[in-house]
C-alpha cells in the first residue's frame, strides 16, 4: 500500500507528481518534500513560500517542518527569510542529531552554510495583495486572522515508511518573530510509521493549545479510525476553547494511518484536501463542518 494526503487543493500539482513517485516505489521523504517544495515555488500562492504574504514590517518570514515516521527525527525552521525552499532546510535539519528547530537569523545562517540558495521571497503581487487585504480588513471590520492555507502533506510509501512536511508564511498580519503551529512538532505535524500521521492548518495559536497532530496520532494508536480521530480532536478542541474563551479560530486537519486509510476534519464551512492511494486515484475532496 502507498498513499498521500495533503491540505488544500493548491497542493494538487505537487501531489500528482508525488503520487506517481510513490506508486513507482520511491521513498516517502523525497516524494513529500518535493511536493511541498513545488507549492513553495509557485508564485501565486499567498500563504506558502515564494509570493507568500509579509509580516507587518514587510518581510516574508517562512515556517516549515519535516518529520520521518521511522526514526521520529524531525527538522523545522521558523521565521526564515529569503531562502528558496524552507521545507528542504527543514528536511536537512531532520538529519542532524541536535538543533532540530532553528529560527530567524540562526536558521538563515545555517541554511546558507549548507549551501541553500538565497532568494528574495517577497513579490510585488504579495505587497499589493497585503495592502489590499489590510484595506478590506479595516473597511469591512474583518478579523485579520481569518482564512488559512498552510500546506501539509503526509506520505506512506510501499515499504510502509511514513513522513510529513509542512510549509507556510503564517497568519496574515502576523507580527515579526511570530511562530504558528506549522514548525512545532505535535501541533502542526506528527508522524509515526508504526501508527500514522497528521497535519494541521488554521489558527496556530489555537491548534497549538490542543497539540493537535500528536493527539490525532495518539487516538489512531488507541484504535480510532483516522476519520474518528480527526473529528474527535477538532471538535473537542473547538468545544473546549469555546467553553473557556467563547471563541475559536479555524481548525482543519488531515491524517492517514499506516494502512493508507485517511480522515479529515474542519470547523470551517468547507475545507479542500487532496488524496491518492494505491486503491484510489487522485481525488480532491471537500470536507464540510460536521458538528
Ligand atoms: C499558522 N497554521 O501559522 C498556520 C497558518 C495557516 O495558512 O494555516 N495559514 O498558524
Amino acid at each position: 500500500m502507498w498513499g498521500i494526503i495533503a491540505t488544500w487543493r493548491m497542493a494538487l500539482e505537487g501531489v500528482t507528481e508525488a503520487a506517481s513517485a510513490l506508486s513507482a516505489g520511491q521513498p516517502t521523504a523525497r516524494a513529500v518534500v518535493d511536493a511541498v517544495a513545488a507549492v513553495e515555488d509557485f508564485p501565486l500562492y499567498k500563504s506558502v513560500g515564494y509570493g507568500g504574504l509579509p509580516t507587518e514590517n514587510g518581510e516574508v518570514e517562512l515556517d516549515a517542518a519535516f518529520m520521518d515516521g521511522d526514526t521520529l527525527a524531525f527538522g523545522a525552521v521558523g521565521n526564515l527569510v529569503d531562502i528558496a525552499n524552507p521545507v528542504r532546510v527543514a528536511h536537512a535539519l531532520s538529519r542532524q542529531r541536535y538543533n532540530s528547530l532553528l529560527v530567524g537569523e540562526g536558521a538563515r545562517e545555517w541554511a546558507l552554510s549548507q549551501g541553500f540558495a538565497e532568494k528574495t521571497m517577497l513579490t510585488d503581487r504579495a505587497i499589493q495583495h497585503y495592502r489590499k487585504r489590510c484595506r478590506e480588513t479595516l473597511d469591512k471590520g474583518l478579523s485579520p486572522y481569518d482564512g488559512h492555507d498552510t500546506v501539509g502533506i503526509i506520505g506512506l510509501d510501499a515499504h510502509g515508511s511514513m513522513s510529513v512536511a509542512t510549509s507556510t508564511s503564517g497568519l496574515f498580519m502576523k507580527k515579526r518573530g511570530r511562530l504558528g503551529d506549522s514548525p512545532i512538532i505535535g501541533s502542526g505535524f506528527y508522524c509515526d510509521s508504526q501508527i500514522g500521521a497528521a497535519t494541521a492548518t488554521g489558527v496556530g495559536e489555537d491548534l497549538m493549545k490542543g497539540c493537535t497532530s500528536y493527539e490525532i496520532v495518539r487516538r489512531m494508536a488507541q484504535g480510532m479510525t483516522p476519520q474518528q480521530a480527526a473529528d474527535s480532536v477538532v471538535f473537542e478542541l473547538e468545544d473546549n476553547l469555546m467553553s473557556r474563551f467563547g471563541r475559536v479560530g479555524d481548525l482543519s486537519v488531515v491524517c492517514m494511518n499506516n494502512r493508507g486509510e485517511f480522515g479529515a476534519a474542519t470547523n470551517i464551512k468547507t475545507f479542500t484536501f487532496t488524496v491518492a492511494t494505491a486503491s484510489q486515484p487522485l481525488t480532491v475532496y471537500l470536507a464540510e463542518r460536521r458538528h
